[in-house]
This record gives C-alpha cells, structure tokens and sequence, in this order.
C-alpha cells in the first residue's frame, strides 16, 4: 500500500517583540486550520516560533532573557495548540526555546518537538550546531548570540517511527552540514523537518550574503537526494525588529527536487503529497549505503573537529 503522507510547510511572517504567546499562537492555529483544510496530515512551524528571533539582542537581565523561553510543553498558552491538534487530526513540528530545569540547574535549549494526531509528543529534538557568537559584537547591525544563550543539544540526531514513517528532526543552521541528514540517513529517516530564522547579512561578507537564498535551498537539497530523504524547511522572515530574514520554506523530494516552495515572506502555507517509499529509488540504488559506503576511510569525521592541513 502506498506510503502517502501530505505534509505542510507553515511559514511565518515576522513576529514583533510586542507580540504576547497568546498573539503568536492565534497565528499557529490560524496556520493550522489552513494545512488542514489543504488535506495535510502535520504541519512543520519554524524554529523559534513562539516569539521574535531574541538572539538578535544582547541581553544580561537573566529574567528579561527567561521572558522568551517556555518552562512547560505543552504551557498555559500553548495547550491549546495541542488541543485544536487532536481536534483537527493533524500533527506538528513546533520550534521553540526551552529552560529545562530537571537536572537541578537552568538549561537553556532551541528545541523541536514533533506531536502526533492524538496530542502526544512524540519526539523532541535540542539544536546542536549553534551559530553566531557569545560575546556582544558591538559593530554588528545585529547581534546572533545563539551561543550566549543556548547550550549545544544533548540529544543526538535520533528518528522516530510515527506517522507510518521514519522522521527526524533539525533546527535552522544544523541544515548547512551533511553530518545532521547522514547521521539520521543512516537510521534510515525518510522526513527530515526544520525550522529556520536566517537574517540576512550574517557573514558581513557582501558576496556571501548576497548568496543567503541559494545556500538555503543548496543545503537543504543536497541533504534530500545525498539521503534519499524528504525535507521540509519552514521559515521565519521578513523584516522583523529591522531585521531581513529569507523565506523560501520548501519541500523537498528525496531526488533533491522542490516540489513547493512559498513566495511570500508573510504567513504562508504550502503542502505536498509525499510518498515516503519515494526515496527506495535512491537508496537502493546509488545511495545504497550497505553496498557502496566505505566508513573504514571517514573516521577524521568523528575524530577532528577543525580543519588542519597537512605540513608546509
Ligand atoms: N537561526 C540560525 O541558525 N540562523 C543561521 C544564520 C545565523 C546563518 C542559519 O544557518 O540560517
């Protein structure tokens, strides 16, 4: 029986930090209801997507920072995202920031989670590469201290069986390297779902950055057919607090093809139906990993973390 799941892309236009979680998740359920009505079965939300993109500002009043990060998932005002969820019948992917307090300190994470049809989280997922810097960097227009206030996640990249397939999950930056989809590739994932908050000018290299839509659609197409898997990547953008941020949210086919992408940087939803055994094609013929993988010659992989080049 074929495997067909639709699946939605709900792109967010810019969130002002006078928007309260009640405001935001109006916008949510206002997303939602629209995937639903476009037959999807779950609906992937950006990275960050119950408040503006904070990292943008230097902070040091630790309650001013803790004003973004949720302490309960589900909470007060999220709860009813995972009720409407249940009623409607739809998943979701919900990015969000995390005070995880169970360990007896403070930890602060960018997190994912993934909830099935019946409200149930079914997988969780702690942001591991975490761009930007730690330290204010007053000659920034802004600042991107994802460094400062998150640690890097102690997760893993693990997968999950749900929704009749194997999903696995990233966060914004983890996109640009091949190592986030090929350790899920090699669990076998057939959705990868991302969110992404990606202000333009992050480099101050004017030819880099002009280059900031390519290299989100690059990425991201490249860990789809490389890993014979589908990847939904959901945006944030827009001018938000003076900031640019790309759109461009995508779905993507296991053969590194977009079959939808949006064209606003506005509250936007585009959805596909994707066959999850679409990716067989490729994995069981160039990308066979058991017959052409050679893993005895990667192991600078895991056991370098900086490029050294050989002796002058
Ligand atoms: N939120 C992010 O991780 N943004 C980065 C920017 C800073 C380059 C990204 O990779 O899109």
């Amino acid at each position: 029986m074929a495997r067909i799941l639709n699946i939605a892309s709900a792109q967010m236009g810019p969130i002002a930090r006078s928007e309260t979680r009640k405001d935001v998740v109006q916008r949510l359920l206002a997303l939602m209801r629209q995937a639903k009505a476009r037959g999807s079965d779950l609906v992937v939300f950006p990275e960050l997507a119950l408040t503006t993109f904070f990292p943008r500002w230097f902070m040091t009043d630790q309650e001013e920072i803790d004003s973004f990060f949720e302490r309960a998932m589900p909470g007060e005002d999220t709860a009813i995202l995972f009720e409407t969820a249940v009623r409607l019948g739809i998943g979701f992917y919900l990015g969000y920031a995390e005070l995880d307090l169970s360990e007896g300190r403070a930890r602060r994470f960018n997190t994912a989670i993934l909830v099935d049809k019946t409200g149930v989280i079914v997988g969780k997922y702690r942001k591991i590469h975490l761009p930007g810097h730690a330290e204010h960097e007053p000659k920034r227009a802004f600042q991107h201290l994802e460094k400062r206030y998150f640690e890097p996640g102690d997760l893993g990249f693990p997968v999950w069986r749900t929704f009749g397939g194997i999903f696995g999950m990233c966060i914004c930056n983890d996109r640009r390297w091949p190592e986030t989809y090929r350790v899920m590739g090699l669990q076998g994932v057939e959705v990868v779902m991302l969110g992404y908050n990606t202000p333009v000018g992050h480099t101050g290299y004017p030819d880099v950055d002009g280059l900031s839509h390519f290299h989100n659609h690059l990425s991201m197409q490249a860990g789809a057919y490389q890993n014979s898997t589908w990847v939904i990547g959901t945006a944030k953008c827009g001018i938000e607090e003076g900031s640019l941020m790309i759109g461009q949210s995508a779905i993507i086919a296991p053969s590194g093809e977009i079959v939808a992408t949006s064209l606003t940087l506005e509250d936007e939803v585009i959805a596909a139906a994707c066959d999850l055994d679409f990716g067989r094609r490729y994995s069981e013929t160039i990308f066979n990993f058991a017959r052409h993988r050679e893993p005895s010659n990667y192991g600078l992989i895991v056991e370098r973390k900086g490029a050294i080049p050989p002796p002058a």
